[in-house]
């Protein structure tokens, strides 16, 4: 099994890095500080308990360089799916599968039109990870990741992605239904990302319960639930129009795993919320905006949806950019 992940970020990073200590051959593909530093000293992990090590892991800035690997790792952002597997193209073998661990709605979509159906794999983690400077991973939270193939059965070869994953310390399950977990992702995304970005909050703002005590002190000093309101609504109708695809969500289950996903990692500044202050495009895109366009096409309302994407959009061209890496 060779694997080449494409995306040197913090996912892609952590899981190359796990991969490589395990002994998977693996190659990070990718460009910038970050990889010319692992290029040079290897990459340092550092795990939960802050234990380090430093792995020696092969990069390339240039795909075409690289040997067809059985499985190519998508972790790059939402937004650089296209670009990534037009990269790709001359390492994709006849049976190279493509695993995407991205974010948002239409992943698998888009790189179904890259590969044959049967070899698109979609992955979605809950572990959290950064990028704390050129060369060094930290996996700051240990949290869950499924795969399944998306639009054919799983079969043998997505059951050792899953052991190889574990035994690097990954642990992974195959999901039989990953269309569900990627709208499960999504709706947490979509209630937490863009309201944190746009009000500049840590994730545990928009449910913290001081600030609604001090609204209802009636002193004005509280935002009264405000990010409980943004967050409850964009769920709620993110929701509807996973129903109206046919994946059915509990709406008070999904904003209650929402807004635990946002105590948990209340200290947490958000992706959306980085790619902002960093004036970077953001995921925008595949999260809110997708949602009020499939809403459009089923005929199903997502004004907060709508206007939370608009205003992402609004504060992405305010910085320069044109809200999709460009
Ligand atoms: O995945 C996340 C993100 O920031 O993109 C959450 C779960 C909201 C954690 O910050």
């Amino acid at each position: 099994m060779r694997y080449a992940v494409f995306g040197a970020g913090s996912m892609g990073s952590l899981f190359a890095g796990r991969l490589a200590a395990s002994g998977a051959d693996v190659v990070l593909v990718g460009r910038g500080d970050h990889l010319d530093a692992v290029e040079r000293d290897g990459l340092r992990v550092v795990g939960p308990d802050d234990e380090e090590t430093r792995v020696p892991l092969a990069t390339a800035r240039d795909p075409g360089a690289v040997e067809a690997p059985t499985a190519l790792v998508l972790c790059v952002k939402a937004y650089d799916t296209e670009r990534a597997l037009r990269d790709a193209a001359p390492l994709l073998g006849i049976s190279t599968d493509v695993l995407t661990f991205q974010n948002g709605l239409g992943n698998a979509e888009t790189v179904a039109g890259f590969v044959p159906e049967e070899r698109v794999v979609v992955g979605t983690t809950s572990h959290g990870a950064y990028v704390p400077e050129p060369g060094a991973v930290r996996h700051a939270g240990v949290g869950e990741t499924v795969l399944g193939r998306f639009f054919a059965a799983n079969g043998a070869r997505v059951e050792s992605y899953a052991d190889d994953l574990t035994a690097a310390g990954v642990e992974t399950t195959v999901t039989d239904a990953p269309e569900r977990a990627v709208w499960a992702k999504v709706l947490v995304n979509a209630g937490i990302n863009p309201a944190t970005a746009l009000a500049d909050v840590p994730n545990g703002a928009l449910v913290d319960p001081d600030a609604t005590a001090r609204e209802s002190a009636g002193d004005g000093s509280g935002s009264g639930g405000a990010g409980e309101r943004v967050l409850d609504t964009a769920v709620r109708e993110g929701v509807r129009v996973a129903a109206a695809e046919g994946v059915e969500f509990d709406p008070a289950v999904a904003v209650e795993r929402t807004r635990e996903v946002a105590e948990r990692t209340a200290s947490n500044a958000s992706s959306m919320r980085q790619d902002l202050q960093r004036g970077r495009a953001t995921e925008i895109e595949a999260l809110n905006g997708e949602i009020a366009r499939r809403g459009d096409a089923y005929g199903v309302e997502t004004p907060v949806n709508r206007t939370l994407a608009d205003l992402v959009r609004l504060a992405t061209q305010g910085s320069g950019s044109d809200g999709r890496g460009r």
